[in-house]
């Protein structure tokens, strides 16, 4: 049977469980949970998984498969009785092209929004040696290296604005497409919508919906997802342990955030 592992607030996981959910696949669940700065969460040889110990993975008949829009294809293509990509090969690289954002910049810039807003509280909390040992085992050293500035400097970050700046011109770019169409790639739900709702929920998470409000083809898109029994199952009822500490601290930064969003 596939297994993922992954845990309940990773957009990068919500993604991969929103497409499991909508094939009605059964899945064995195993939580990795390390973004809490807790190296110690990683199972045993995980990086023989992953190289960069970063979830989801799934495993499928004693093949482990990382970063989440690769296992969007491959689970499309293993479970293929239904599929979540348009058959026109122009509308397919069009989708391709929406959910190649995500590894151009935007989860990049998601992260850096959540560490300057939230995550670097609930580091700063932390045992510190703990903290040094998570940051001395990340592989990644671009996204250790984002993740020392967005600690110490928060919304004073110089990372932060061209984040911001990213999710505007991506938010913006939906929204155009939205407008005249009811999905991002050609005429149909596909693995495109499926992969980048799940940032409406993180940037909303941050109490930044007003700075959209007025994007009306986008808000519609979305609760159109949201209103899917797979979303439910696959985001809501997954929850966020940290849900009350992103309200608190977004909350606090709507006006600085929402000075960066307007410059
Ligand atoms: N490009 C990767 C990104 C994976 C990623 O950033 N995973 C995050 C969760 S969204 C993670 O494992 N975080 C663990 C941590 O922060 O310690 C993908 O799309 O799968």
């Amino acid at each position: 049977m596939l297994t993922l592992y992954h845990y309940d607030r990773s957009t990068a996981a919500q993604r991969v469980r929103l497409l499991i959910e909508e094939k009605g696949l059964e899945w064995n669940s195993v939580i990795v949970d390390t973004a809490r700065g807790d190296i110690d969460q990683l199972p045993d040889n995980y990086h023989d998984l992953n190289p960069k110990g970063l979830v989801p993975v799934v495993e499928n008949n004693g093949v482990g498969i990382a970063e989440s829009n690769v296992i969007l294809e491959y689970l499309d293509d293993a479970f293929s009785e239904t599929s979540f990509r348009p058959a026109p090969p122009e509308d397919r690289a069009k989708m391709r092209l929406w959910m190649k954002r995500i590894d151009d910049g935007v989860h990049v810039a998601s992260r850096t929004i959540g560490v300057c807003i939230v995550n670097r509280f609930i580091y700063l909390e932390q045992n510190q040696e703990k903290i040094g040992k998570y940051h001395a085992h990340m592989r990644d050293l671009v996204r250790r290296d984002n993740d020392q500035i967005n600690i110490s400097m928060g919304l004073e970050s110089p990372l932060l604005p061209g984040a911001l700046k990213t999710f505007r011109g991506l938010f913006e770019d939906m929204n155009d497409r939205l407008m005249d169409n009811d999905w991002l790639a050609g005429e149909s739900y596909s693995l495109a919508d499926i992969a980048l709702v799940v940032y409406l929920r993180r940037m909303e998470s941050f109490m930044m919906a007003p700075l959209w409000a007025h994007m009306g083809p986008l808000n519609e898109w979305y609760r159109r997802i949201a209103a899917r029994p797979a979303y439910q199952k696959a985001v809501i009822d997954w929850g966020d342990v940290t849900e009350s500490k992103r309200t608190e601290h977004g909350a606090g930064a709507f006006e600085a955030i929402a000075k960066l969003w307007k410059a």
